[in-house]
């Protein structure tokens, strides 16, 4: 599997995806990923991750539940469901 080899590896050593790279390294989370984005290029759309700190909670506070809860959850039904994911994912 391509997220198995020694290059991808040395990217992340949890192997999982997405990965991104940009010029100081490589952010190995998709929370961390879209966060990283608005804040670092998006400067016309900082309503999608706010500076003041109430409406940036918000916004952390449902990329923490998908992180915590949701996918988790979405694992366990895909385990006991899904051939696709016994051959991908575990
Ligand atoms: N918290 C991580 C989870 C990433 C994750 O588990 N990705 C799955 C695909 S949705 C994966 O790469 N699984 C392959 C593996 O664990 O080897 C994120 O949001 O980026």
């Amino acid at each position: 599997m391509e997220n198995r080899t020694p290059e991808f590896l040395e990217m992340n050593p949890l192997h999982t995806i997405p990965v991104l790279e940009d010029d100081r390294g490589y952010i190995t989370d998709s929370h961390a990923i879209l966060s990283y984005l608005v804040d670092q290029y998006g400067a016309d759309h900082q309503h999608l991750y706010p500076k003041d700190p109430f409406k940036r909670a918000m916004v952390d506070q449902r990329l923490h539940f998908d992180s915590g809860v949701l996918y988790n959850r979405f694992k366990t039904l895909m385990k006991n469901y899904s051939t696709y994911a016994e051959r991908f994912y575990w």
